[in-house]
C-alpha cells in the first residue's frame, strides 16, 4: 500500500517536467499508469504535447484520456522519455521489462534526447537481484533457452516466461520473453555484451547508461538524480 502510494506520488511529480510544445516519449507499467493519468489531466487543462506511447496498453490509456499520440517514426523527436523501471543499482543502470515492454521502450529512449525514470524507493538496490528480461523471437526459442543454459561462464538460469494458464507470454511486437535468474548480476556490461550477438536475440531488458534524471519517492518527499 506505501509502495503504491509512492507510485501515485512520483507519478504526478514527473509531470511537473513536461513543458507546452514537447514531444514526450511515454513508459509503460503501473507507475506509468499514475503520470499517464496525471498527464492526461493537464492535457485537458490545454497543455498542448505530443506522446509517443511505448506499448499497446500505454497507448490505450493515454488515447482514452485525450492525450494526442503519434508513433515513433511519426516525429523528428522526442524531447524527454518518462518511464518507470524494474531496478536501478549504484551506477544509475537499469533492468526494465518485468512487464514485456522494454523493446519499444528502449527504442523509444534510443530516439529520445532526455530520459527520466521513476520510482518507489524499493526499485533501488547496491546490486541487481532481479531476472533480466529477454525479447526473443519465438522460432527457435526453446533451443536458445537451452543455449543460455549452457553458456556456463554465468550461471544464467533462463525461463521462458509464461502466463498463468501456462501458455507462452507474447509481446506487443509477437515475441516471447526469456527471463535471466542469476544472482547476483555483478556485470550488467559484461552480460549486455554476451546477449546482443545472439541469434535470435531482439533486446534485452538492460538499460545502461541510458538514463539522465532519475526521481526517487519516499514517505517525505521526492529526491531527484541528476545522472
Ligand atoms: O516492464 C517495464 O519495462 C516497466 O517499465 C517496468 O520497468 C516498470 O513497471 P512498474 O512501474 O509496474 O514497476
Amino acid at each position: 500500500e506505501a509502495i503504491k502510494q509512492q507510485k501515485a506520488q512520483v507519478g504526478q511529480e514527473a509531470v511537473k517536467y513536461i513543458e507546452d510544445g514537447m514531444v514526450v516519449g511515454i513508459g509503460s507499467g503501473s507507475t506509468m499508469w499514475y503520470m499517464v493519468e496525471a498527464l492526461g489531466k493537464r492535457v485537458q487543462e490545454g497543455l498542448n504535447i505530443v506522446g509517443v506511447p511505448t506499448s499497446r496498453a500505454t497507448r490505450k490509456h493515454a488515447n482514452e484520456l485525450g492525450i494526442p499520440l503519434k508513433t515513433v517514426d511519426e516525429v523528428d523527436r522526442i524531447d524527454l522519455t518518462i518511464d518507470g523501471a524494474d531496478q536501478i543499482d549504484q551506477n544509475y543502470q537499469g533492468i526494465k521489462g518485468g512487464g514485456a515492454s522494454h523493446l519499444m521502450e528502449k527504442i523509444v529512449a534510443t530516439n529520445s534526447t532526455k530520459n527520466m525514470w521513476i520510482v518507489d524507493e524499493s526499485k533501488m538496490v547496491t546490486a541487481f537481484n532481479y531476472p533480466v528480461p529477454v525479447e526473443v523471437i519465438p522460432y527457435g526459442s526453446t533451443q536458445l533457452e537451452r543455449r543460455l543454459d549452457r553458456l556456463d561462464r554465468l550461471d544464467l538460469q533462463p525461463k521462458l516466461r509464461k502466463n498463468a494458464a501456462g501458455e507462452f507470454v507474447t509481446t506487443d511486437s509477437n515475441n516471447y520473453i526469456i527471463d535471466l535468474y542469476l544472482d547476483p548480476l555483478d556485470e550488467p556490461k559484461e552480460l549486455a555484451h554476451i546477449l546482443d550477438p545472439l541469434v535470435g536475440v531482439v533486446e534485452h531488458g538492460l538499460f545502461l547508461d541510458m538514463v539522465n534524471t532519475i526521481i526517487v519517492q519516499h514517505a517525505d518527499g521526492p529526491e531527484v538524480i541528476n545522472v
